[in-house]
């Protein structure tokens, strides 16, 4: 238990925040009152803890990390903040005593979605380990007011809600209005001679105020709070008579809006640039922000900017925050006074670069004309970092075009930011082993040549606390049962569990735990979705974005073909299985959408087809998020990794389901590589092209799907269904683009760009693998323990170490709590 921490001071601390918040009593309160009761009382044992740990910070003047990104997908706070200040069984009690359930108050919390997908879930889980390690450390980003869309199935198809996470306030922040920073946008830059020097001011702007608001980031057991800083936008001079009067009417009213537009959404867009001049807006807010705070608070200290780099260090969450790289050099220039050779030279020791995808729409580039005229002080010190490194290029490869063409940051009209972003820091890493050598080998090859110093990989990890000790109860206490708690903190010692995979006993018990999670989910998808699940069945769960590349299409092909076999043999020996999806697709993702009607009427047909005795169901959970992941991820038996290899450049889920005790099915993808060589590719189910394979064949302009249409029976039938209205009678019609994506005809892209065709044959025998493994429970409890036990390298807890190794050099810091007198 937290030494802030008190049983009885927490309950009436409960009964006041009752009383005062809502004017009620217990027994006259809903849940969600409850929930905020609750939340408020939690806050108050972590305020302690997180003042102690600024404090602390400041005393010994540590070097802090700023993570800087457009996403942070924090999933919900009070059940995580409890386990953290170590108080759940007090909590549960005391909520018992007062007629509550603590599953349904934590129930009542938004999940606060501020993130798409992998990587912003990736910001989560690095701020859970940097304050469980005590590592000096903010995050950065955006308070949107609305965040991920809420996903509703109807009729099959995807509706997008609007996600209204702060309807009703939001418990755990703070608003710290003393932090308020302005943030200028558009206008034109003048040159001012002052002393004899040059001085670039930029006027008739328009501007915003940044208003921070700080959620608190529990470390576990440790004292340890560090903070998730999350900038509002406010209008400068609210529209006023003053302003009106001096015919400012239009400008008071166009920054009213300009505040009020600028964090209203989150873009859904995963693994996607989609060029809106909002987005852009969005990014120069945030950093500009986080970035003169920053300086700010170094220069509160310290009287020597040139040494900022030695107290501070950034991390680019991929591309979106690179306007940090010419935000710094502003205010060191401007602001400062500094020489330019002066101001590089700290930019490029303090700014780092992680890069998560190498899928080319992707890519962030900006046309020169909506860049400069938004941020026309920024585009003036982008075009000098470009004049100086095209003029770099050019001494080291001379008369080299080719080398000018890729490599330089202005050109053809637009400002790339991925290169910008490797020149102007120290660092470059790629999230999983395989991705960072296709970085260096072929996406960014041109860089790697020059400055190979820099590249760097850093596989990416994912929290056990949350995964685990969170959202699988019953298997993290039979995990402490067998082998103590370390593995907490110290993931690695998960390795002990292997000796129990031999132990028949063992066996038998993690299945029960595995169908009790089973029978957990099913409830839950019966409550939400109103369909039953047989949690007998084997699980078969794919849960992630819905992208192309991930290939959810091939899944449900199988599925089709699948199904065939069992209509023309109805005796067909098979394990009974269902298959999970959940998955958002971005709102203009037109075919990633069809996808998902299609699972949904193909699921329609084979679920109400009594006459395969329900062998096969299918099944799509609406609204995959946080907080039903966490339930997804303990029921698994089986974890589709099926991306296109080279194409998902780690992935995080496959760690979620390997260290709740899934098999993965997967390709040689991404961190899948690294999954295999921990726990051994006879306890997990590989198939497909590999990455080298892939690339090859895109190289050479792809390959012709149309051979294994011709040739492969199955596969034709298949593909055939889509286009003859087997599953869409109402509109046969209705799948032809899916189908034409796979064979092209007049598609102008190339012909089943992801290969899935081409793989299709090898994931069906791999699936019949599967089919084979499951019947032996035995064997498949075995595997399923060892895959837990060898999960170990991939807490996140270890990718941050390599982070402060490698990139960061902070120091750990201990924080002791006074004892109350
Ligand atoms: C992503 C990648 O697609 C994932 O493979 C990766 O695990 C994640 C975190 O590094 O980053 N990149 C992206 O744009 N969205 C992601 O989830």
């Amino acid at each position: 238990m937290s030494m802030g921490f008190d049983k009885e001071t927490f309950k009436k601390s409960v009964l006041f925040n009752m009383k005062n918040v809502f004017r009620k009593t217990v027994d006259e309160a809903t849940p969600e009152q409850m929930y905020q009761a609750v939340a408020y009382a939690v806050k108050d044992v972590i305020i302690d803890e997180w003042i102690a740990t600024h404090k602390e910070y400041e005393k010994q003047d540590v070097k802090t990390l700023y993570y800087l990104s457009m996403e942070f997908l924090m999933g919900r706070a009070l059940g995580n903040n409890i386990i953290s200040i170590m108080a759940q069984p007090e909590v549960k009690e005391i909520l018992e005593e007062l007629g509550f359930d603590l599953n349904v108050i934590e129930d009542q919390e938004p999940d606060p979605a501020l993130g798409n997908g992998g990587l912003g879930r990736l910001a989560a889980c690095f701020l859970d380990s940097l304050a469980t390690l005590g590592y000096p450390a903010y995050g950065c980003g955006i308070r949107y007011r609305y965040g991920m869309f809420k996903q509703k199935i109807e009729g099959g198809y995807q509706l997008e809600v609007p996600d209204d996470w702060l309807k009703n306030g939001y418990p755990f922040e703070l608003r710290r209005a003393e932090y308020a920073t302005e943030v200028k946008f558009g206008g034109y830059v003048n040159t001012v001679w002052e002393n004899g020097k040059e001085r670039f001011v930029q006027e008739g702007y328009q501007s915003v105020l940044a208003v921070p608001y700080d959620m608190p980031i529990v470390g576990y057991g440790n004292n340890v709070v560090n903070t998730l800083r999350i900038w509002d936008a406010q209008a400068i001079n609210t529209f006023s008579l003053d302003s009106f009067d001096r015919g400012d009417y239009q400008k008071a009213v166009e920054q009213e809006n300009l505040a009020k537009t600028i964090v209203e959404v989150l873009y859904p867009n995963d693994n996607h640039y989609a060029g809106k001049e909002l987005r852009l807006k969005q990014q120069y807010f945030f950093i500009s922000a986080s970035v003169q705070r920053a300086v700010m608070k170094y220069m509160e200290k310290h009287d020597d900017i040139h040494k900022f780099y030695e107290k501070t260090v950034f991390q680019l969450n991929d591309t979106h925050p690179t306007v940090a790289v010419p935000e710094l050099m502003r205010i060191l220039l401007d602001d400062y006074g500094l020489s330019w050779d002066e101001a590089w030279e700290i930019t490029t020791k303090t700014c780092a670069y992680t890069n998560h995808t190498i899928m080319s729409e992707a890519l962030e580039k900006w046309p020169i004309e909506l860049f400069s005229r938004l941020l026309p002080r920024i585009y003036q010190i982008v075009e000098e970092i470009n004049r100086r490194f095209q003029q770099k290029i050019t001494e080291m490869y001379p008369g080299n075009q080719d080398k000018l063409r890729k490599m330089s940051i202005v050109y053809d009209g637009q400002v790339r930011m991925a290169n910008l972003a490797i020149l102007g820091g120290f660092s470059v890493n790629g999230v999983a082993r395989l991705h960072t050598e296709i970085l260096k080998n072929q996406e960014l090859k041109d860089f790697y040549q020059m400055m190979p110093e820099k590249f760097n990989n850093k596989t990416n990890g994912i929290t056990q606390r949350r995964f685990l000790l969170h959202g699988n109860p019953l298997l993290a206490q039979w995990v402490t049962k067998k082998i103590g708690s370390d593995w907490i903190t110290n993931l690695p010692h998960i390795h002990r569990l292997a000796i129990y995979a031999e132990d028949p006993r063992c066996r038998q018990e993690f299945m029960d735990i595995k169908y009790q999670n089973k029978v957990r989910l099913a409830d839950y998808v019966k409550e939400h979705n109103g369909i039953e699940l047989d949690p007998r069945s084997m699980f078969d769960v794919q849960v992630k974005r819905l992208h192309e590349y991930k290939r959810q299409l091939m899944n449900i092909l199988h599925v089709m073909y699948l199904y065939n076999q069992l209509k023309d043999n109805p005796n067909l020996d098979m394990v009974p299985r269902t298959f999970l999806f959940g998955a958002k697709a971005a709102a203009g993702y037109k075919r990633a959408k069809l996808t998902i009607k299609l699972i949904n009427a193909v699921a329609d047909v084979i679920n109400n087809d009594r006459s395969i005795g329900g062998k096969i169901k299918v099944v799509f959970i609406e609204d995959y998020k946080v907080s039903n992941a966490e339930i997804i991820f303990a029921a698994a038996d089986v974890s589709e990794q099926i991306s296109t290899a080279s194409k998902e450049a780690s992935g995080t889920g496959n760690m979620k389901f390997m260290l709740n005790g899934a098999l993965t099915l997967g390709t040689m993808d991404g961190a899948n590589v690294e999954i295999v060589e921990e726990v051994g590719a006879e306890n997990a189910f590989i198939f497909g092209m590999s990455s080298d394979e892939v690339i090859r064949y895109e190289n050479e302009g792809g390959y012709n799907p149309m051979e294994i249409f011709n040739n492969n029976f199955e596969i034709r039938r298949v593909l055939m269904q889509l286009i003859n209205g087997y599953y869409s009678p109402q509109d046969p019609e209705l799948f032809r683009d899916i189908y034409n994506s796979l064979l092209n005809t007049k598609s102008s892209d190339r012909a089943d760009t992801y290969f899935i065709l081409r793989d299709l044959p090898s994931y069906a025998e791999a699936q019949r693998r599967v089919d084979q493994a499951y019947r032996d429970e035995a064997w498949w409890a075995k595997a399923a323990i060892l895959n837990v036990a060898s999960s170990g390298k991939f807490t996140s807890d270890r990718t941050i170490e390599e982070y402060v190794k490698d990139i960061w050099h902070l120091e750990k810091v201990k924080v002791e709590l006074e004892e109350e007198a």
